[in-house]
């Protein structure tokens, strides 16, 4: 008669134990923290308290409680943070599968259960799987896919990642002291057998190795181990060799997308962008074209395009010759993308920010919030709310050109804001409008 999957003979992978598990979880454990606060950091990053345009998170409230002015150095802080948040990210994917794949058994184990404490826990499983799997995929078909979510990325992965950290916190906090005595790292003194069915609590005799290969018996109740294995065909060591080699396989071909030129050829997996930069001045990544965004050659021309410059009741009208009569300035940044990808740093040239604001009466050392618009009339990123920290930075610039030449039009033509330090969407291009003022 076929085994059902309640039943552990069903389950015949010799892979599978307490050894096996617990690596897997303890990896997971350490990256997933990492993950965690590398997001909540993306989350400040996109000063999402300063204005309803950078986040329509409706009531962010208490778990908005850590928010705070994002810094403007060192200017390679978000390319850092992100960079690690995804490149980390995709290289958890194959411990993350392999840690279900290991669990799995218990998934189908009968009956449902035993007890409310039981019940209770299986239900914190559910959020834990489910949240991992949730945070995991939102992530990454938003680096990948470009925004299928219009909109409701960071709503969905945000909440996503505060019901899945809960739910994680519980599992840790019930987990981790088995998971670290089932590797050893933790527990009494003495001889190996001894000190495994001392802390196993297992009857006088049986024995609980605790290293890879052993035949790891258990409590009956961890329903990892099969009662009736396959003979093996790779050793666990072995196993997670092929985990670990899954991950830098995918570090491998990812990380290249936080370097210009042809270290980025080598990030098979990512997304190339809007358009090929090529080589010259703007041989860096185009994310979104022009043509993309729906802005034409006449909009921007030097007849048609003007800058509003408003604060204070002042309203003033720029040509984009008489912005580069404007004291010009030079700062070396880097555009880094919520999506991971970041450029190194290229040389900008254009007005300070804090110098726009002067513009329209605003002492330049006090210089307050400003809301950016593009003339891009469709789509994401249209809009951008700077904080004043940003807007007073003398490197904050509304670029006019990029590493000696004249911006492209897919670059930002006529001018575009760069901020340091700053995530990539704040970094708006076309500008068509800056309005200061408490936002
Ligand atoms: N007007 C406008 N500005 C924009 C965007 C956009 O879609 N429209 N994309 C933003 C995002 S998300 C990033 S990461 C950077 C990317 O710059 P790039 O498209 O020049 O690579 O531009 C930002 N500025
Ligand atoms: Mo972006």
């Amino acid at each position: 008669m076929p085994r059902p999957p309640s039943s552990p003979a069903f389950w015949r992978s010799p892979l599978r134990g307490p050894w096996f598990t617990s690596v897997l979880g303890v990896v997971l454990l350490v990256g997933i923290t990492v993950l965690f606060v590398t997001g909540l950091l993306s989350y400040a990053a996109y000063n999402p308290d300063l204005s309803a345009v950078n986040d329509k998170t409706p009531d962010k409230g208490i778990l908005g409680f850590y928010l705070f002015p994002w810094p403007t150095r060192p200017v390679w802080l978000y390319r850092l943070t992100q960079g690690v948040h995804v490149t980390l990210g995709i290289m958890l994917i194959p411990v993350l599968l392999a840690k279900l794949w290991s669990v799995v058994p218990k998934l189908f184990a009968l009956p449902p259960a035993r007890s409310l404490a039981h019940a209770l826990e299986r239900l914190s499983l559910l959020l834990l799987v489910g949240g991992a799997l949730f945070e995991f995929t939102t992530g990454v078909l938003n680096i990948q896919l470009d925004y299928v979510f219009p909109g409701s990325f960071y709503t969905l992965h945000f909440y996503g990642a505060w019901v899945f950290i809960a739910a994680f916190v519980t599992h840790a906090v019930l987990r981790v002291p088995t998971a670290l005595r089932n590797l050893s790292l933790i527990g009494r003194p003495g001889p190996r057998t001894d000190r495994a069915s001392a802390s196993q609590g297992a009857s006088p005799g049986a024995s609980s190795d605790a290293s890879p290969d052993a035949g790891e018996p258990e409590r009956p109740e961890d329903g990892l181990v099969s009662p009736d294995p396959l003979p093996p065909t790779v050793s666990r060591r072995g196993a997670l060799g092929f985990v670990g080699g899954g991950s830098v396989l995918l570090a491998a071909t990812t990380a290249g997308r936080s370097f210009d030129g042809p270290l980025r050829e080598t990030a098979l997996l990512t997304p190339h962008g809007g358009a090929e930069p090529g080589s010259g001045p703007g041989g860096f990544q185009i994310n979104k074209t022009a043509a993309a965004r729906g802005i034409s050659a006449t909009e921007t021309s030097e007849e048609a395009w003007r800058l509003v410059v408003s604060g204070k009741g002042r309203t003033v009208r720029l040509s984009r010759a008489e912005l580069s009569e404007l004291p010009l300035h030079s700062s070396a940044l880097p555009i880094a993308c919520v999506e991971g990808w970041s450029t190194s740093d290229q040389w900008w040239r254009g007005v300070r920010l804090r110098d726009l604001a002067g513009l329209v009466g605003y002492e330049v050392e006090a210089a307050p919030a400003v809301l950016v618009e593009s003339l891009q009339r469709h789509g994401a990123f249209r809009v951008a709310a700077l904080r004043d920290n940003q807007v007073r930075d003398p490197r904050s610039l509304l670029a006019l050109s990029v590493n000696g030449a004249e911006l492209s039009p897919d670059h930002g033509y006529p001018a575009r804001i760069i901020v340091p330090a700053a995530p990539g969407v704040l970094n708006t291009k076309w500008v068509a409008r800056m309005t200061f003022g408490e936002l």
